[in-house]
């Protein structure tokens, strides 16, 4: 099982601004802890961030016949991106949306996600153990 986990805008200053929301872990913790549960569940994972919506979808795109399974917590793209969802829906790959807060609980623009609908698990509010959750949920 190959997975790669995809984080979007903003999610590099993890652990350095707004701890408050998104508390104090930062981008590379959550990268070491989904690679050492990877690694003990015999996953093979590879960690990819990007700013940048075209940069991400390149990345889904490449993932077509590389990877079993994406993980994404595509960010402030989850409630705007029509092309990261065609992307995600065009790789024929298993798909897992992940957002470290509840986006329910916050502003009503969060609350629709473009991702949802075409993917196979959808965790929301568990912080960095939503990641862990959607590896155990492949692998299972
Ligand atoms: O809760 C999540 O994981 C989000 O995907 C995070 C996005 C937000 O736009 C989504 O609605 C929910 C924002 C990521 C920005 O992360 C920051 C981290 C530290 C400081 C500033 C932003």
């Amino acid at each position: 099982m190959k997975i790669l986990i995809l984080n979007g805008p903003n999610l590099n200053l993890l652990g350095t601004r707004e701890p408050e929301i998104y508390g104090h872990t930062t981008l590379a913790d959550i990268e070491a802890r989904c690679m050492a549960l990877g690694a003990e569940l015999g996953a093979e994972i590879t960690c990819r961030q990007s700013n940048a919506e075209h940069a991400l979808v390149e990345e889904i795109q490449q993932a077509r016949g590389a990877f079993d399974a994406i993980i994404i917590n595509a960010a402030a793209y989850t409630h705007t991106s029509v092309a990261i969802h065609d992307a995600l829906k065009a790789s024929g790959l298993r798909i897992m949306e992940v957002h470290l807060s509840n986006i329910h609980a916050r502003e009503a623009f969060r609350h629709h996600s473009h991702i949802s609908p075409i993917a196979e698990g959808v965790i929301c509010g568990l912080g960095v153990m939503g990641y862990e959750a959607a590896i155990r949920a492949l692998t299972a």
